[in-house]
């Protein structure tokens, strides 16, 4: 015979009450029967209590406490207590519920707003660009700094104080610190939107166009801090290529040599923005948005922590000639030269020059690439999301 907790506890029951019986038979049969009765109700009432009014109690006051949410975003930022931490305050409620069950969400960054579009047409893409991505049943979060806070998901407000750009400054990973330390409000670029998904447990970024190998970098040294961000933060990043202000090759040669799959959607080609084709081509023409989940899915599953850059060309009939783009692009670079303009600001420089240049052109261009970076971003999460689920 072996013993059980359960027959420990009827031994200690059984022992305690005996116990009480001889105590209350010693007062007299009367007062002694009546103890008794009370005791072996007393014990029923708090037995049937403990089982039917606890839950209840515990349900109402502790079950989603604050213990249960630090888990929950724990998990969900891959066991980062810090990004945790930060997570329960700018984790909007609809999004942490999306990823806690399974649900595709998109990430979006908000420089492409404040410094890549004017106001108020930047205005009307950040809701068109959501509201794509929800048509395709995928969540849209577009990220940002605000008061020195790292948001994930804006409120229309919030949207509005990104697209009016008044006093937002351009956030990469360098000034993130600076941002959050002094309350600031800042746009956040492809390196820092990488780094808050990761944080919240996004795999998956759209945009427009990546930051990349400067022309002429290789002496000014001016390579974008998007392309570390792709080498060390595990989120897929879809974009429409490169703009042709960049040394494309060169930017694709770092890419390489940082261990970073350059994956084509249906392409070869490693596309040029505002043109199908740059010249270079992918690691690798993917067939489909699913392929490409699965590409995301065995990375993780090699436990690799490197990002994956996804080239999506323009639809065909938004594209732009090359030879065209590039007689603009290097009227725009002359001026920049002109103008000595180096640093994190030579692209927002260039990005408005271009527009200037083209007239406006190349904007209904920028807008629909980036809705089609967003389809194809929503297509991918939704995959990713089978693949998770299936596991
Ligand atoms: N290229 C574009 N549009 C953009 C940007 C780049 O065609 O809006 C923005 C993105 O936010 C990108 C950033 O992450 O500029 C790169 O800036 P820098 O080269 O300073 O890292
Ligand atoms: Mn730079």
């Amino acid at each position: 015979m072996s013993f059980s907790p359960a027959l420990v506890y009827d031994f200690i029951f059984l022992a305690v009450f005996s116990f009480a019986a001889v105590k209350s038979w010693q007062k007299g049969f009367l007062a002694g029967l009546t103890e008794l009765i009370g005791a072996v109700l007393g014990v029923g009432i708090a037995s049937w209590g403990s089982r039917t009014l606890a839950p209840e109690v515990y349900l109402s006051f502790f079950s989603d406490s604050v213990s249960t949410r630090v888990e929950q975003a724990v998990a969900q930022s891959g066991g980062d207590i810090a990004a945790a931490v930060q997570g329960l305050d700018f984790l909007p409620e609809s999004i942490r519920a999306a990823l806690a069950e399974g649900k595709p969400v998109v990430a979006l960054e908000s420089t492409i707003l404040s410094h890549g579009m004017p106001y108020p047409e930047n205005l009307d893409f950040a809701h068109r660009v959501e509201e794509v991505i929800r048509s395709l049943g995928a969540i849209p979060a577009t990220c940002a700094i605000v008061k020195g806070r790292l948001k994930v998901g804006l409120t229309a407000e919030e949207l509005e104080i990104m697209c009016r750009a008044e006093n937002i400054g351009k956030v990469s990973r360098r000034d993130v610190a600076v941002y959050v330390a002094l309350g600031r409000t800042g746009a956040t670029t492809v390196a820092s939107t990488m780094i808050i998904a990761a944080m919240a447990g996004i795999p998956v970024f759209a945009t427009g166009g990546i930051g990349g190998v400067h022309r002429g970098g290789q002496d000014s040294m001016d390579i974008s801090a998007d392309l570390q961000e792709l080498a060390h933060t595990p989120v897929t990043v879809v974009c429409a290529g490169a703009k042709q202000i960049l040394d494309i090759g060169r930017t694709l040669e770092y890419l390489e040599t940082m261990g970073v799959p350059v994956i084509g959607n249906q392409t070869a080609d490693f596309p040029a923005f505002f043109c199908r084709k740059s010249g270079f081509g992918v690691d690798y023409a993917a067939q489909s948005e699913a392929e490409i989940a699965s590409i995301i899915h065995a990375q993780r599953g090699i436990g690799f922590t490197a990002g994956i850059l996804v080239g999506n060309p323009v639809p065909e009939e938004y594209a732009l000639d090359h030879e065209y783009m590039e007689r603009i692009i290097n009227v725009a670079l002359q001026a920049a030269d002109e103008a000595n303009v180096h640093g994190k600001n030579i692209t927002p420089f260039l990005l408005a020059k271009v527009k200037e240049l083209t007239g406006g052109e190349s904007f209904e261009t920028n807008v629909q690439l980036a809705l089609n970076n967003a389809r194809c971003a929503a297509r991918i999460a939704a995959a990713l999301c089978e693949l998770k689920k299936a596991e």
